[in-house]
């Protein structure tokens, strides 16, 4: 597998992290391509967890270069409290290089980002307030500051200024906040500028170049295919490409570099902030998965919304993003269940739709069509392979797999490292 991709197939969460962590080993680079520190990343290995935000995952597996693209978004001081956490658990993150052409979050979209929540009151998106949607949009309005800028003070000033001009604008006169300065703002942007030197490299030709020479990538999406701002949920979206198509426009490899694209999926469907969830549950079920999941927000603490497994988002995810293989994690949490409810399509005012409705009213309005499958009791976190799971369970398996568009090739028992059933 020279470059494997691996996305989230529903709206995040769905152990990414575990999976990068796991396929990680394999590989020589592990590549951060969308988001930014508004991922919530937990890798459990041995007795140690780690909860990783803005850096790859493949940090934590020596002899990976973790790689943060240039689709990235940096909140600087975020990046070295967390390095200097990780160090501080002695693991080496010497490695770690950055793209000069990644955005930086200044500070002033923090506060842009939770001020506009909450001025949208019950319009609110439920974003992480990390400063991730205002920094997207200087990106894209061509106002916003990248790493490179970080050297080149005189441009910095320039880009400050010219950006303050406007959000002074919009904090004083629609938010009635203070205004921020130019020089606390370049400050902090450049307080940890001498640090990061090192680290700043051409990614895209560090990428390539290992491609050429025979080594193995592996791009991890932040968020995921029903968050992506062009295939999501819009608007309760992120503000990144989270699908397999952003890890090229967010490292600088070509599409036709990709070999395999691995989509991540739980055995049920979680979400965070707003939004329409169709299989979502509101009473006591919900309760159980959710506590039984540890279902809570890794960045935030939020509860997560928890509801049954929907096959017409996983064949949507299938198909946006071309997966080669399904993940599916966290099969163990559905133990004891006396009927397992899956979504195969919606009802819409009286229509059925098997296929994701590209109207987003209708998406708003899906009330689900459920098949029930047969639970199962038996404790399955010790299973090692497919044959040591009961029927029930691996009929589960086999059906979602019939339903969902793309072959399971692997499947979760647990948070471990090791808890894990790998079938192709
Ligand atoms: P933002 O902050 O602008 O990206 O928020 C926009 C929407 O994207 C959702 N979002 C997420 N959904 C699931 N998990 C995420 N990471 C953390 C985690 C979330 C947390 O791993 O648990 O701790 O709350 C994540 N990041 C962004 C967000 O909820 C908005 O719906
Ligand atoms: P990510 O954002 O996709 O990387 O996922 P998160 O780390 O936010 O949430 C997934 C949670 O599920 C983490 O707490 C993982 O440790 C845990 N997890 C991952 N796979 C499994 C599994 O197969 N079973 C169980 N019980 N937990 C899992
Ligand atoms: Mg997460």
């Amino acid at each position: 597998m020279p470059a494997v991709v691996v996305v989230g197939a529903q709206w995040g969460d769905e152990g990414k992290g575990k999976a990068t962590d796991q396929l990680g080993a394999q590989v020589d680079y592990v590549v951060k391509f969308n988001g930014g520190n508004n991922a919530g990343h937990t890798v459990v290995i041995g007795d140690e967890k780690y909860a990783l935000h803005l850096l790859p995952s493949g940090i934590l597996s020596p002899g990976v270069t973790p790689v943060i693209g240039n689709g990235v978004v940096i909140d600087i001081e975020v990046l070295f409290s967390e390095l200097d956490h990780l160090e501080a658990r002695g693991v080496d993150t010497s490695k770690l290089l950055v793209s000069a052409n990644a955005h930086v979050i200044p500070p002033y979209n923090r506060t842009l980002d939770k001020v506009t929540e909450r001025f949208l009151g019950k319009r609110q998106i439920g974003t992480t307030g990390r400063g991730i949607g205002p920094t997207y949009a200087d990106k894209m309005n061509r106002v916003g500051i990248r790493v490179q800028d970080l050297y080149d003070e005189k441009i910095l000033r320039e880009k400050v200024e010219g950006a303050l001009d406007l959000k002074n604008q919009i904090l004083l006169k629609v938010y009635n906040r203070r205004a921020v300065t130019v020089e606390e703002t370049m400050d902090a942007l450049l307080a940890f500028a001498d640090r990061l030197a090192p680290m700043v490299a051409d990614c895209s030709l560090v990428l390539n170049q290992a491609l050429d020479a025979g080594q193995t990538l592996l791009f991890e999406a932040g968020q995921a295919t029903m968050l992506d701002v062009d295939h999501g949920t819009y608007p309760f979206v992120t503000s990144s490409s989270a699908t397999a198509a952003g890890a090229c426009t967010g490292s600088g490899i070509g599409p036709t570099r990709i070999d395999s694209v691995v989509g991540v999926i739980k055995a049920y469907t979680t979400r965070v902030g707003e939004g329409p969830f169709p299989t979502e549950l509101h009473d006591d079920m919900g309760e159980f998965l959710r506590k039984t999941g540890g279902e809570f927000g890794v960045t935030t603490g939020r509860p997560r919304r928890c509801g049954w497994y929907d096959a017409v988002i996983a064949r949507y995810a299938s198909r946006i993003n071309g997966l080669t293989d399904l993940v599916l994690t966290k099969l163990d949490v559905l133990t004891g269940l006396e009927k397992v409810p899956v979504c195969v399509a919606y009802d819409v005012d009286g229509v059925r739709y098997d296929e994701m409705p590209a109207d987003q009213s209708a998406f708003h309005h899906a009330v689900p069509v459920y098949e029930y499958l047969p639970g199962w009791w038996e404790d399955i976190s010790g299973a090692r392979t497919f044959e040591e799971l009961p029927a029930n369970a691996r009929s589960y398996v086999e059906h979602l797999e019939d339903i969902s568009g793309t072959r399971i090739s692997s499947i979760g028992v647990g948070p471990q490292r090791e808890a894990t059933i790998v079938r192709h």
